[in-house]
């Protein structure tokens, strides 16, 4: 049998902090104990104090007065959400809903397991997203697209597995607040294509059922073809009558099988894949269709954005692939039905390691919408390179897209309108539009390896998605800490180091890859290690457009016009170099190298200083956590001592290629005559 860890859930003996007493039984008011999700927190409950204070109880559900947990229904409480209070010597925990329970039981084991005392707790909590969750990109042969910590967990040899890993993973999701998880790939193809028919609908309904014993409705990426593949109408247009009868029984005999489905998640009209522009239908005629069979069942269709031109010809300046999601949705915004949510990837490109928000968000103003980041780092590192990716998350949470604002297109930034946020999280959350059809999702980051996610300081981002999906308001730095407390250690020294590790590492990422907001520059396919001008004469549309004298895409109005697409004062700010964000510049403009930041450098030479500063700071980081031999569990230290060896060896690599590729191109040498090839 494989071996697995228990990530953050791992329930080491703990300094007992008072909480032993406290938690010693627990009592349940006005909840059926049978009810699995109930069960289910009884159980981690038992499990987690046996582990952390060596206390064996109790009898499920039962308990003394005096002392231990009494969990209680309040109506008043939102969905999901949780009370817990501390009251003469009793945890009390109020849910109005068994989700809100077993969110509670895992903070409350949070805090046992962070030493942190249960006297005098008052915490009242409510998830800040209605969907939040995990989007897998496996497939049914047991690969993962853009996977970097071994084969699924989900699929082996066109087989489903649900067995205790299935559960494991279950627990890690629902600790943090993850209610939702698509289990396939995006790309649906071949045996993926058959998960809606017979032979997977056994298999498909038991994972379900475990799943919703956690509070986690399972969804599925489907094929817009499937129709066709599947023996069928030989078409699949939303408006044949037989491609809709088609669908309908489909989508009972799948219900039917399994209930608890949430719904479907949808990639049409993108990278190969078909969707309804192939019988002249828009984007909305697509998804209604799926929306309204789901219906009756109280499905939702999830239907992604990134639809883009992908055999681009290098030489056309004027086609943008930044442009496509805003150009390809905005005339369908108020088209869709409520239960369909338009998937948002953050930036307009593809998971960079820096861009700016994508303009869609907000833009649309009738439209459910969900943010979609990528914690599996296809361009951050592979989970090789340690890069925390929680800042970033929170970066586009924060950005004020000025939907609704009634002066947005005169705008000046310094108008009391500004005051009215409309910020991401806002939009998402569904706030701005009081929809329940709204949240976040992360394509994740796990797979069959030991520690789930291939480099263990990974596993921050794996808990950090969640718990920011769950408390927007949480910072990075918080969420960090929390996560090297629960998975590492509570001893100061570790936390401390481990922190700023995490803290600093995507900045540290960013500077000895790709600078000012440039992107790419990575090998092509697999999108690892440099290859400056690997996809410069692609199809791809992902391109720097350097050559001797500059470099930078021009996505002003003279350029693609790409930065009128946000609303004012973003549209102004990012149209004008003087003004647009420092670390944006090169995404919106084309400059020379001799272009001098507000740093006083120019831009060749913090193209040059950067990427050595990131070679640096690798090495730091590997001297720091060199210290913390013996502080953490060996297995951890040599996955990650091994991890960073090839993180030095791929940050040299970048500023070895990148600095001699630019010092060949423009010709002007670094001020400081460091050493370039
Ligand atoms: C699942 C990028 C990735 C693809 C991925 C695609 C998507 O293009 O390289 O592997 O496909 O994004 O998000 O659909």
């Amino acid at each position: 049998m494989e071996k697995w860890t228990q990530g953050w859930l791992a329930y080491r003996p703990v300094k007992e902090a008072g909480n032993a007493q406290l938690a010693g039984s627990m009592k349940l008011t006005g909840f059926d104990r049978e009810h699995p999700i109930v069960q289910n927190a009884v159980s981690e409950f038992c499990r987690g104090i046996k582990g952390m204070l060596g206390i064996s109880t109790v009898l499920a559900c039962s308990g003394e007065p005096g002392k231990g947990v009494s969990v209680e229904r309040r109506q008043e409480i939102p969905a999901e959400g949780y009370h817990i209070q501390e009251t003469g010597g009793v945890v009390n925990l109020y849910a109005s809903d068994e989700a809100g329970i077993l969110y509670g039981i895992f903070h409350i084991l949070r805090l046992i397991a962070m030493e942190e005392a249960l006297a005098g707790i008052d915490a009242a909590c409510r998830p800040d997203n209605p969907l939040r969750m995990y989007d897998h990109w496996d497939n049914l042969d047991g690969s993962i697209e853009r996977g970097y910590s071994g084969n699924s967990f989900f699929f082996q040899d066109n087989k489903i597995l649900v067995n205790e890993r299935t559960r494991d993973y279950c627990r890690l999701a629902a600790s943090v607040g993850i209610n939702g998880v698509v289990i396939n790939n995006v790309n649906v193809k071949e045996a993926a294509t058959w998960l809606i028919t017979e032979r997977y609908l056994g298999q498909l309904g038991k994972m379900a059922e475990l799943f919703a014993g956690y509070g986690i409705r399972l969804f599925l990426s489907l094929n817009f073809a499937a129709p066709i593949e599947l023996g069928g109408p030989d078409s699949a247009d939303p408006f044949d009558g037989k491609v809709t009868d088609w669908w309908r029984q489909k989508i009972a005999q799948v219900y039917e099988a399994v209930p608890e489905l949430g719904g479907f998640l949808v990639k049409a009209d993108s990278e190969g894949r078909p969707g309804p522009f192939t019988y002249g239908r828009t984007q909305a005629d697509g998804a209604n269709m799926l929306a309204d069979l789901v219906r009756p069942y109280g499905g939702i269709i999830l239907w992604r954005c990134f639809v883009y031109n992908c055999t681009q010809d290098w030489r056309d300046t004027k086609t943008d692939r930044a442009r496509a999601a805003y150009d390809n949705f905005i005339g369908t915004d108020g088209d869709y039905r409520d239960n369909v949510i338009l998937q948002i990837k953050n930036g307009p490109m593809d998971f960079q390691i820096r861009e700016p928000v994508s303009p869609l968000f907000g833009a649309l103003q009738k439209t459910n919408q969900m943010l979609e980041v990528q914690i599996a780092q296809e361009y951050t590192g592979h989970q090789i390179d340690v890069c925390y990716l929680v800042p970033m998350f929170k970066e586009a949470l924060d950005f004020n897209t000025c939907a609704g604002c009634p002066s947005r297109n005169t705008c000046t930034g310094d108008a009391a309108c500004c005051d009215k946020r409309s910020t991401v999280a806002d939009v998402v959350s569904g706030r701005t539009m009081h929809n329940r059809n709204a949240g976040l999702c992360a394509v994740c980051n796990t797979g069959s390896d030991e520690n789930w996610t291939g480099n263990d300081l990974a596993g921050a981002n794996f808990y950090g998605f969640g718990r920011l999906a769950y408390d927007t308001g949480l910072t990075a730095a918080e969420i960090a800490e929390e996560w090297i407390r629960l998975a590492l250690s509570n001893d100061r020294e570790v936390v401390d180091t481990v922190r700023r590790i995490l803290l600093t590492s995507r900045e540290t990422y960013e500077k000895y890859t790709s600078p000012l907001g440039i992107g790419w520059m990575v090998t092509p396919m697999l999108h690892y290690g440099p290859s400056v001008d690997g996809y410069e004469y692609s199809r791809w549309g992902t391109y720097h457009r350097a050559d001797w004298q500059g470099i930078g895409v021009d996505r002003t109005k003279q350029g693609t016009g790409y930065a009128q697409q946000y609303a004012n004062p973003n549209a102004s700010l990012y149209d004008c170099a003087e003004t647009c964000p420092e670390e944006l510049l090169l995404f919106f403009h084309h400059l020379p190298y001799q272009y001098r930041l507000r740093s006083g450098k120019t831009i060749i030479q913090h193209i040059y200083d950067s990427h050595f500063e990131g070679v640096e700071e690798v090495e730091e980081m590997i001297a720091c956590w060199k210290k913390l031999a013996g502080k953490v569990e060996e297995r951890t230290f040599e996955n990650v001592s091994e991890r960073f060896a090839r993180q030095l060896e791929n940050a040299r690599e970048w500023r070895d290629q990148v600095n001699t590729c630019f010092y060949r191109k423009c010709g002007i040498p670094d001020e400081k005559g460091r050493q370039i090839y």
